[in-house]
């Protein structure tokens, strides 16, 4: 296997547990070196904190990729998070086509939107921006809502099969190759992932936990992009970073002032024994 070098491109959240401060240490304990490109700088995440500072380092994306260029430098899998802006999302078109290596994955988690609402700062304009940059990737990862917005499908929190199956079809049509669709619940207790790749349909299902938090999207992407880049399968990945955020939110549950991400850290070891085995 050879060594792996993954990119990363999202934002610091300074306090949060989410963006750069997981994707970081979640893909190095898969082993993979991990080089990033900060799109900005927030004090907080956005969602629970008042007041949050953002700093934009979009004017900043392309001298660095411009160096890294001039240097050689490229990548087997660029994967993109939560990104601030339209321009922010063209910037990483143009960084995947120069710095991403020819057999190498683009993985695209369009981090905007859950709960059947955008973040906030986001709206219908990014949106459509997002498109370009979901429905170019090797692979994206949205959730239902993410996946409603991108295919201008009405979100419903309860629905069936064929519901999830035309939010694949819709997908697919608009240029999607492989999808990772999370949080996909037909019942109470379970909930899962629904993949489509080369035209095969697959699920996984496991416990749900009734609780949602912080991050755990980006955790989950990046567990998935760490085992990928370890030469499991998607659905092998898809299922060992299911599982990896399913134990941090066991972690957490019972900690009622940890209201803003997971308790990761302690059972990170267990990601990369379950991913370098
Ligand atoms: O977890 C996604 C995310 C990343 N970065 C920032 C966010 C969010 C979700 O709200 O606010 C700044």
């Amino acid at each position: 296997m050879s060594y792996k070098r993954i990119l990363t491109i999202q934002d610091i959240s300074c306090v949060g547990q989410c963006s750069l401060t997981v994707a970081l240490p979640v893909l190095s304990s898969c082993g993979v070196e991990t080089s990033i490109l900060p799109s900005a700088v927030l004090s907080t995440h956005t969602g629970g904190f008042e007041g949050y500072t953002f700093r934009d380092l979009t004017d900043d994306m392309m001298p660095i990729a411009d160096h890294w260029q001039k240097e050689n430098i490229s990548f087997d899998t660029v994967y993109s998070g939560y990104l601030g802006s339209a321009r922010q999302i063209n910037y990483v078109l143009d960084i995947t086509k120069r710095l991403l290596k020819e057999d190498g994955y683009s993985i695209v988690d369009p981090a905007m939107a859950d709960n059947g609402k955008l973040y906030h700062g986001f709206d219908l304009a990014f949106v459509e921006e997002m498109k370009k940059l979901v429905f170019a990737s090797d692979i994206c990862l949205p959730n239902i809502t993410e996946a409603c917005f991108l295919t201008a499908t009405e979100y419903k929190e309860n629905y069936d099969e064929k519901y999830t199956d035309s939010l694949l079809e819709k997908m697919a049509a608009a240029g999607a190759k492989t999808i990772v669709l999370t949080g996909v619940s037909y019942d109470d207790t379970t909930t899962g992932v629904l993949i489509l790749e080369k035209g095969i349909k697959s699920y996984y299902r496991h416990r749900k936990i009734d609780r949602k938090y912080h991050g755990t999207g980006d955790i989950y992407s990046s567990a998935f992009t760490g085992a990928l880049n370890r030469d499991k399968s998607v659905y092998e990945s898809a299922k060992i970073a299911a599982d990896f955020v399913v134990k941090c939110i066991d972690n957490t549950i019972d900690d009622d002032s940890h209201w803003y991400g997971v308790k990761f850290e302690p059972i990170l070891y267990q990601l990369g024994k379950e991913v370098l085995r």
